[in-house]
């Protein structure tokens, strides 16, 4: 187990019944591992706590009905909030990606769960931000809307 895997679930999540998965860490050494090195270094380290810190308690503020988990209309509330403007459909394709079948097998519909939810967040940021780059680059707007270019982004496999 990495560095990363071990601070993240030992350090922040501070729950025995939740646990950050491979895929997540990949993200956030993809984005918090400045110089490539495959591992935190010390000057990575803090903005990699704050950003998961801010998402764990993103999490827990928009989990409105507080059942550890979080249904498409938290979700659509939190990433409005953080100005991640996405449509519906978008909402409804993270929830379906991200989400998992808690209760009563596939008759109630997905919800995410904290390690999933901080995966969703990560890509709808970043390609927004990616979003945002290539239509500062152009001269005219994009001819992809944002939800789009989030949709064709997020059913890649
Ligand atoms: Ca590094
Ligand atoms: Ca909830």
């Amino acid at each position: 187990m990495s560095m990363i895997s071990l601070f993240c679930n030992n350090l922040l999540i501070c729950r025995t019944d939740l646990a950050f998965s491979s895929e997540t860490v990949k993200y956030l050494m993809n984005v918090f591992d400045l110089d490539g090195s495959g591992e935190i270094g010390f000057q990575e380290f803090k903005p990699l706590w704050v950003y998961v810190t801010k998402w764990r308690e993103m999490f827990e503020s928009f989990d409105y009905n507080q059942d550890g988990i979080i249904d498409a209309a938290e979700l659509a509330s939190a990433l409005n909030h953080y100005e991640l403007r996405v449509g519906l459909p978008v909402i409804e394709f993270l929830v379906h990606k991200y989400g998992t079948h808690l209760t009563n097998g596939h008759n109630d519909p997905p919800q995410i769960e904290l390690d999933r939810f901080v995966c969703a967040c990560i890509v709808v940021q970043q390609m927004s931000t990616l979003y945002d780059r290539c239509e500062v680059g152009r001269a005219g707007p994009m001819e992809v809307s944002r939800d789009e270019f989030l949709l064709a982004i997020l059913r890649l496999p």
